[in-house]
C-alpha cells in the first residue's frame, strides 16, 4: 500500500470533503481517502503510487483545485 498526501484548495465545507473523497475515491485502486477540512490535506491510499494528473484530473472533477507541490 501506498500512502499519497495531496493539498486541496477551495474545500469550505464538509459537502466538499465528501465531493472529493468520492472522486478521488473512485480512483481505480484507491482504497481509502482522508480529507483534512481545516488544512485541505487530502491523503490517499492506494495499491500503487498513483499518477499525479489522474488525482488533479479527480479533484478538478470533484469541482476543486490540487496545489502544486
Ligand atoms: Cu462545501
Amino acid at each position: 500500500m501506498v500512502t499519497s498526501t495531496y493539498q486541496v484548495k477551495g474545500m469550505t465545507c464538509g459537502h466538499c470533503v465528501n465531493a472529493v473523497s468520492a472522486e478521488v475515491g473512485a480512483i481505480p485502486g484507491v482504497s481509502d481517502v482522508q480529507v483534512d477540512l481545516a488544512s485541505g490535506q487530502v491523503t490517499v491510499t492506494s495499491e500503487s503510487p498513483l499518477d499525479a494528473g489522474t488525482v488533479r484530473a479527480a479533484v478538478d472533477e470533484a469541482g476543486y483545485d490540487l496545489v502544486e507541490a
